[in-house]
C-alpha cells in the first residue's frame, strides 16, 4: 500500500510540500492541474512543472485526481468526440510521467453536495454536513447561496460562480434523462479511451456519487453495488476500473462497504479511506477517520485490503477543521495527518500480525 496526500498546488493550498513531508509514511501527492476547465488537452509543460517541484520531496505523482469529464461527454452530444480524442492526449501525456491512475467521476452537472462546509460538532470542532431535507426542498441556485467559505465565496468543486451562471441551461439539457442514458454515455466514453489507457498502463479510476443517490433528479450511476457491478461490466477492459471512496459510498447505509471491497477489489486501483456518521433522517456529518466515531467500520476496510495484499495507493478524505486551522472546507493539514496515523497504526499492525 502506499499513503497519498491530496495538495493543490503551490499558491491554491493552505498546506505546502515540506509540511505534508512531515507525516510519516506519505510516498505519493494525489495532484491535478486544478485551473484546466474540463476539455482540453494537458499541456506536456505544465506536468513537468510538477514532477519538477515534487523532486526534492521524492514524492511520486502516480495518482491524479482529478481529469474532468466534460459534460458534453456525461450528455452524448456530437461534441463529445472531441473531447474524448482529447482526453486521451491526455492520458498519452501523463503516462510519460509515470502516471499509473487517473481518479474523474461521471456525476453530472456537480462534484460532492454539501448543506454546510463548517457544521459544529460536539468536540469543538467544524466539519462538512449534508442535511437531506434542505437538499430536498431547496433549489441548486438557493442552496450555492447558502454554502459558503470562510471568505463567502462557493468552494464546492463543479458550484463555481461561472458555471452557477448557467445551471438553468444545464439542468435543461438533462431534462428527462435516464440512468440507462448516462450509463450508455459512460460506455461510449469508457469504450473509446480504454484502448489507449491500456496501452500506456494507465488505469481510469471512477470516483462514486457524492452523496450516493441522485439529487435535483439527476440520474447517478455510481453508488451501490448492483450500480457498480453494472458499470464495470459495460466495459470488461481492466482500464475500467474505481476509486473506491469508503465515505461517499458510506453515506448510504444500505451499502455494506467491507462486503463491497471484497466484491470489487481487483478492479480498486485507489482509495479515499474516510469516515461519515450518518442519522436516523438521512442527514451526515464527515467525522473523524476513527471507526468508533462514525458508521464505516475503517479498522475492517483496512484489514479487507491487507488480507488482499493491496498495493495500490490510498488516501485519506476530507477531515474535519481542528485547532482553529483556516484551510479549503475538508482539505486542512491537522486533521487529515490524524487520519493517516490511525490508517498506517492498523496498516502495521495487520502486517505484523502476517509475519
Ligand atoms: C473528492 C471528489 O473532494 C472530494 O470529495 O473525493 O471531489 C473527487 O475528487 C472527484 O469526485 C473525482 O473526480
Ligand atoms: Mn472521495
Amino acid at each position: 500500500m502506499q499513503m497519498g496526500f491530496r495538495w493543490y498546488g503551490t499558491g491554491n493550498d493552505s498546506v505546502t510540500l515540506p509540511y505534508i513531508k512531515q507525516i510519516p509514511g506519505v510516498t505519493s501527492i494525489v495532484w491535478s492541474l486544478h485551473d484546466m476547465a474540463a476539455g482540453p488537452v494537458w499541456p506536456i509543460e505544465r506536468i513537468a512543472r510538477v514532477q519538477e517541484e515534487f523532486k526534492p520531496f521524492g514524492f511520486n505523482m502516480d495518482v491524479v485526481e482529478s481529469v474532468n469529464v466534460h459534460e458534453d461527454i456525461k450528455l452524448g452530444l456530437p461534441a463529445r468526440d472531441q473531447y474524448i480524442e482529447n482526453y486521451i492526449q491526455t492520458i498519452k501525456n501523463l503516462s510519460e510521467f509515470g502516471v499509473k491512475v487517473i481518479c474523474y467521476n461521471f456525476m453530472p452537472i456537480f462534484d460532492w453536495t454539501r448543506t454546510d462546509l463548517f457544521h459544529p460538532m460536539p468536540d469543538g470542532s467544524t466539519a462538512l454536513f449534508f442535511e437531506a431535507a434542505k437538499v430536498n426542498n431547496v433549489s441548486p441556485e438557493d442552496l450555492a447561496k447558502t454554502v459558503l467559505d470562510g471568505s463567502g465565496k462557493y468552494t464546492m468543486p463543479g458550484w463555481e460562480p461561472e458555471r452557477l451562471a448557467h445551471i438553468k441551461e444545464a439542468f435543461k439539457a438533462y431534462e428527462g434523462f435516464t440512468e440507462e442514458r448516462l450509463l450508455n454515455n459512460f460506455k461510449y466514453f469508457m469504450e473509446a479511451i480504454a484502448p489507449a489507457a491500456e496501452k500506456e498502463g494507465i488505469r481510469m479510476a471512477i470516483h462514486p456519487d457524492d452523496p450516493p443517490w441522485s439529487i435535483f433528479g439527476i440520474p447517478r450511476i455510481v453508488n451501490n453495488a448492483e450500480n457498480i457491478r453494472r458499470l464495470l461490466a459495460a466495459v470488461p477492459s481492466k482500464a475500467n476500473g474505481l476509486t473506491f471512496c469508503t465515505g461517499s459510498l458510506g453515506a448510504n447505509p444500505k451499502n455494506d462497504i467491507v462486503s463491497m471491497v471484497n466484491e470489487f477489489i481487483d478492479r480498486i486501483y485507489f482509495i479515499h479511506v474516510r469516515n461519515v456518521k450518518v442519522f436516523p433522517n438521512g442527514d451526515f456529518i464527515e467525522c473523524s477517520h476513527r471507526a468508533q466515531d462514525g458508521n464505516v467500520p475503517i479498522d475492517l476496510v483496512m484489514k479487507t485490503l491487507s488480507d488482499h495484499d493491496f498495493k495500490g495507493c490510498i488516501r485519506p478524505d476530507h477531515g474535519r477543521h481542528i485547532w482553529d486551522e483556516k484551510c479549503r472546507p475538508g482539505y486542512g493539514l491537522y486533521d487529515r495527518a490524524l487520519g493517516i496515523m490511525y490508517l498506517l497504526g492498523v496498516w502495521d499492525i495487520l502486517q505484523r500480525a502476517k509475519k
